[in-house]
């Protein structure tokens, strides 16, 4: 089974998002495996939007990303990676999908409510970032044969 790394962003935190955004993983049926609402720091922040340092908006979104607390998972399931970017939406929310998180929920690039790993490589990346492995817990749901 596959593992992403799916973040409600600060502005999500402030909206009182969390629990729409996290119904709707569950009720895709993937499996939480690990979360911890926290304060990111500029060093994590730094590390976590590795890839775009030296880009335009590099220092807006640090600075967006540690501006309040996150609530950071890590979910299980099958290609969880590119689902989970799928349920999330675009990028932009004037590209998002009809029914996406981004699209129903966000109207502004920067304030786009949720980050989600975009590779196998980015969610293993990603996870270790933010979880140690005592903090992902492995375990059986009885419903698990169904999904
Ligand atoms: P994320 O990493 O936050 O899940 O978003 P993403 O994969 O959909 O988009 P990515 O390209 O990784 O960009 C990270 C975040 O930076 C902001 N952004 N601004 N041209 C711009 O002004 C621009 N491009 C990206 C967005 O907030 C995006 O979520
Ligand atoms: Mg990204």
């Amino acid at each position: 089974m596959e593992k992403t790394f799916l973040m409600v962003k600060p502005d999500g935190v402030q909206r009182q998002l969390i629990g729409a955004i996290v119904h709707r993983f569950e009720e895709k049926g993937f499996k939480l495996v690990g979360a911890k609402f926290m304060q990111i720091s500029r060093s994590l922040a730094e590390q976590h939007y590795a890839e775009h340092q030296g880009k335009p908006f590099f220092e807006d979104l640090v600075q967006f990303i540690t501006s309040g607390p996150v609530f950071a998972m890590v979910w299980e399931g099958r290609d969880v990676i590119r689902l989970a970017r799928k349920i999330m939406g675009a990028t932009n929310p004037l590209e998002a999908a009809p029914g996406t998180i981004r699209s129903d929920y966000s109207s502004f690039m920067s304030r786009n409510l949720i980050h989600g790993s975009d590779s196998p490589e980015s969610a293993e990346r990603e996870i270790h970032l933010f979880f140690n492995s005592s903090e992902i817990i492995e375990y059986k749901k009885a419903i698990d044969q169904w999904i």
